[in-house]
């Protein structure tokens, strides 16, 4: 990953053409670039080599299984030129450990509490376990959620100066500067970039009020 303007783009855009046309838009801007199921669903895998081709390119596929099936897919992701994965916790450390393994070096993003309502329900019983699990198997980081910033501080305090990547502003209702008050250091934009007429002028700014924040 980029260490410049904090921000990943989440591209879920699932219109193949459109997703290019905003990857070579912003890509010179972005860290890395995000890509989840819909993009990989509508265009096909290969779409993490030709990202990779703009800019870093983190996996976001949410690794949840046996340590065998979690080696099977981060080899995929990695061979396809992904710089980084990201992978559930509550599948065990042995499952981390896996990805990790494959990772050889390259980054693992743990996810700890999850941005939607829903994720108070299951995940923010156990987030901060789960980013004790990140320290103690060697993660690259963690993602935490932009929704509620005070659980971005608590998570900090587990994890030191691991990565936190924050997802959940602009359409989900966070706010990006106290997304980064309370110790976000990169944030996760997604709808608010690819689905504004232009992104190029929009991430610009969301570059400035990370900056001032
Ligand atoms: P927008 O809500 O459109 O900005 O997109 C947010 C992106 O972050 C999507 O790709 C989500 O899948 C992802 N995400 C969350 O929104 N919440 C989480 O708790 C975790 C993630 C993630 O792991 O990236």
């Amino acid at each position: 990953m980029n260490k410049g303007s904090r921000i990943v783009l989440a591209l879920d855009e699932t219109d193949k053409k459109k997703a290019l046309h905003v990857a070579d838009e912003v890509g010179d801007l972005v860290d890395a670039i995000k890509i989840n199921w819909p993009l990989v669903l509508s265009g096909g895998p290969d779409m993490i080599t030709e990202l990779s081709r703009r800019s870093p390119v983190i996996c976001d596929f949410k690794v949840a299984d046996i340590p065998n099936t979690v080696r099977l897919i981060a080899e995929q992701a990695f061979s396809r030129g992904a710089s980084g994965l990201i992978v559930h916790a509550f599948t065990g450390s042995d499952s981390l450990k896996s990805a990790i393994e494959v990772a050889g070096g390259r980054d693992v993003f743990v996810v700890t509490e999850m941005s939607h309502p829903g994720g108070r329900e299951f995940t923010a019983p156990l987030a901060e376990e789960f980013a004790a699990m990140a320290v103690n198997e060697g993660a690259s980081g963690v993602i935490a959620p932009a929704t509620r910033p005070d659980r971005i501080a608590a998570i900090r305090k587990i994890i030191g100066d691991l990565l936190i990547l924050s997802p959940g502003v602009g359409a989900q209702g966070g706010s990006i500067s106290s997304a980064i008050r309370n110790g976000a250091d990169r944030i996760i934009v997604g709808r608010s970039i690819y689905n504004a007429e232009n992104p190029r002028e929009v991430t610009e700014s969301l570059i400035k009020e990370i900056a001032s924040s």
